[in-house]
């Protein structure tokens, strides 16, 4: 069976242990979320961190995320310091008997979603990419300069149309959701940090990204290979490029690109159906049988696309990707490399008395659990049946 899991924002989280063990999980995602990027994560502070889980009766089953500086995906600054600290904190972790660290090669931001609080019509709440709306937000509202060059001239008539229909307040509400910071913090970012940001990635294309994304894997794979740890990159969410931002974890070709640079099992993937999903032309099950060797941890989420380039997470069952075959792949795959494969469900709907509650978004405990539940039973179904 599946190694399920839920993720984990550590003591501050509203959402605590016993909520996680009573989903049913036996196993915790989680990070050392108060060491700022860069700086080792120690053995006392991931020992710590490690014994408060168990002391919930669970495992620390995987790292997420072990975050990646913006001067390695840069290659500037001190990129060399923090690809040693990075080997430090690979080998520091594998020492407290951890087996798997995800990680992301997102520049600058992680995901992004014009409404963190979409109301489905069952009144509960998800998050939604609105592709005009986002255009509003980079063209108008951020004002990116030259953002009208990446966007065709019918999108632009497009934007041009959505700004000129909404409100200030509808305005102010997707310039501040826009700018929410990474997953697990309550910070977001300014536009002025933004702009100055964007600025730093002038002169790097996809190309050179994916270059200094390979560099890095060099230094760092074997080293987690010499200490029987897995990495699991995670896709990009949403899987091209944004704010004029290379984005290089996105389709079939650059997973197949990752795993050849350093052909050793510990370069992995985290195989998150629903960042990979939110694209039409990516098949999720073929993706899954192709790459099962390399996977090492999985999200399961759905996503329901539009074909004017807006989607949402859907329920964890319905959705564009076909959950019945994914789990069908994924329950094959286990018996094949006779392995349990730790998943969570990502995100979950906000709702019943989560709707009363400030919790990070997609975080929330009860539509996690929902979708957890559904899983599992999914996964007993198909693997009591094939
Ligand atoms: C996560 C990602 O919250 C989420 O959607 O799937 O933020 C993920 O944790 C990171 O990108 C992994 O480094
Ligand atoms: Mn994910």
């Amino acid at each position: 069976m599946l190694h399920q899991t839920m993720r984990w924002y550590g003591p501050n989280d509203k959402v605590s242990l016993w909520d996680i063990r009573q989903a049913g999980c036996e196993g915790v995602v989680t990070a050392l979320h108060q060491i700022p990027v860069g700086e080792v994560w120690t053995v006392e502070e991931i020992n710590k961190r490690k014994a408060l889980i168990e002391e919930a009766g669970m495992t620390w089953t995987v790292i997420e995320s072990l975050p990646v500086h913006e001067d390695i995906k840069k290659r500037n600054g001190q990129y060399e310091l923090y690809i040693e600290n990075y080997k430090t904190s690979l080998i520091n972790v594998a020492a407290c008997g951890l087996k798997v660290v995800t990680y992301n090669f997102m520049p600058i931001l992680d995901w992004l979603r014009t409404d963190v609080a979409y109301t489905l019509p069952n009144r509960s709440k998800a998050l939604f990419f609105e592709f005009e709306k986002f255009m509003v937000f980079d063209i108008y509202l951020l004002k990116r300069p030259n953002a009208e060059k990446e966007y065709s001239a019918k999108d632009l008539e497009r934007a041009k149309n959505k700004y000129e229909s909404m409100t200030d307040a509808e305005k102010d509400y997707v310039f501040k959701n826009c700018l929410l910071g990474l997953p697990g913090t309550d910070d977001s970012f300014t536009a002025a940090q933004i702009l100055e940001a964007l600025k730093t990635y002038e002169g790097i294309d996809r190309m050179q990204l994916k270059e200094h994304l390979f560099a890095f894997l060099r230094a760092v794979a074997p080293v987690a290979e010499a200490h029987g740890l897995k990495m699991a990159i995670h896709p990009d969410d949403p899987p091209y490029s944004v704010l004029g931002l290379p984005r290089i974890v996105s389709n079939e070709q650059d997973l197949a690109d990752i795993v050849n640079c350093v052909d050793v099992a510990a370069n992995g993937l985290c195989f998150c159906t629903g960042s990979l999903g939110a694209r039409p032309d990516n098949n999720v099950p073929a993706l899954l049988e192709k790459f099962g060797d390399r996977i090492h941890f999985l999200h399961l989420r759905n996503t329901k696309r539009y074909e004017n380039g807006d989607f949402y997470e859907a329920d964890h069952l319905t959705g564009d990707t076909d959950m019945y075959e994914v789990m069908k792949k994924v329950v094959q795959l286990m018996r094949r490399r006779n392995i349990s494969i730790p998943m969570r469900p990502d995100h979950g709907h906000q709702m019943l008395d989560d709707l009363h509650k400030t919790t990070y978004p997609g975080y929330s405990a009860i539509g996690r659990l929902k979708g957890l539940a559904e899983l599992r039973g999914l996964e007993l179904g198909v693997s009591k049946s094939i």
